[in-house]
């Protein structure tokens, strides 16, 4: 509660901020057709809004799980600028080696960022998902992590206008009435700049889009449009303190949302 109160303070003081920051892996697509090294991006941003980039250090870890198997990616990752609709911040390119058929996880686990403007530390702890000639192999697993969501319908190809429902873990166990902070990718990055797309659409009135998870960490939502949606999971995991100061140490999951045509 304490938590909610301070951010919707901290939102009133800087409107720019009144929706939500977010941890992307970013990748063109999610779904591989010929195997060969896809770039990613880690970029930390608010991209409903098109808003402000902050900067993002060398994360603690990034991996894939592809068959149950861990692979570090780390030394993949180099650091390339990103300029949102406001400015411009550090960010990370990598490479995700896609060679067999199956579901690759990307994760990344970031060093916990300070944010000024609530005198808080950061940690979203982020997972993305790729998938090869469409054999699912480890969408469904919990990855592990210290909190995360786990998705209940495959999540590289939701429908839009169909729904989403996750269920939110600390240290595998249900996390229940915990804030879930949901955000459209509305302005993508552009692989091939620096900087990002234009915002196809704006974020609605009355600040972020919320859901609250249940007594056993499930929640659904509601999937209106096609693209990329993420979910932070907001204070979930187990880890409350960082250098003396309050942590949020967030879940967030992205799915990839597609319109029949
Ligand atoms: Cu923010």
């Amino acid at each position: 509660m304490k938590k909610t109160l301070l951010a919707a303070a901290a939102a009133i003081a800087l409107p720019a901020m009144a929706n939500a920051h977010f941890l992307l892996e970013y990748t063109t697509d999610t779904m591989i057709e010929r195997p060969g090294d896809v770039p990613v991006k880690l970029i930390f941003w608010h991209p409903f809004d098109n808003g402000h980039v902050m900067d993002l250090e060398m994360p603690e870890e990034f991996f894939m799980i592809h068959n149950g198997e861990r692979t570090d990616l780390k030394e993949t990752l180099e650091p390339v600028r990103f300029t949102g609709g406001e400015n411009e911040g550090a960010a990370f390119l990598g490479s995700v080696p896609v060679k067999r058929s199956g579901d690759y996880v990307l994760v990344t686990v970031p060093v916990p960022y300070y944010e000024e403007s609530e005198d808080i530390y950061i940690q979203q702890i982020t997972k993305a998902f790729l998938n090869r000639s469409e054999l699912p192999t480890d969408w469904m697993q919990p990855a592990g992590l210290p909190t995360e969501i786990l998705p209940l319908n495959k999540p590289y190809n939701v429908l839009a206008g169909s729904t989403f429902t996750g269920q939110v873990l600390a240290e595998g166990e249900p996390v229940a009435g915990v804030e879930i902070e949901i955000e459209y990718m509305a302005a993508e990055p552009d692989m091939d700049s620096a900087a990002s797309t234009d915002p196809a659409v704006s974020p609605p009135p009355g600040g972020a889009v919320v859901a609250v998870s249940d007594a056993n960490g499930y929640f659904t939502f509601g999937i209106p449009e096609a693209g990329y949606w993420g979910f932070a999971a907001l204070g979930s995991g187990p880890a409350t303190e960082h250098e003396g100061k309050e942590l949020s140490q967030d879940a967030v999951i992205w799915i990839r949302a597609w319109d029949l045509e």
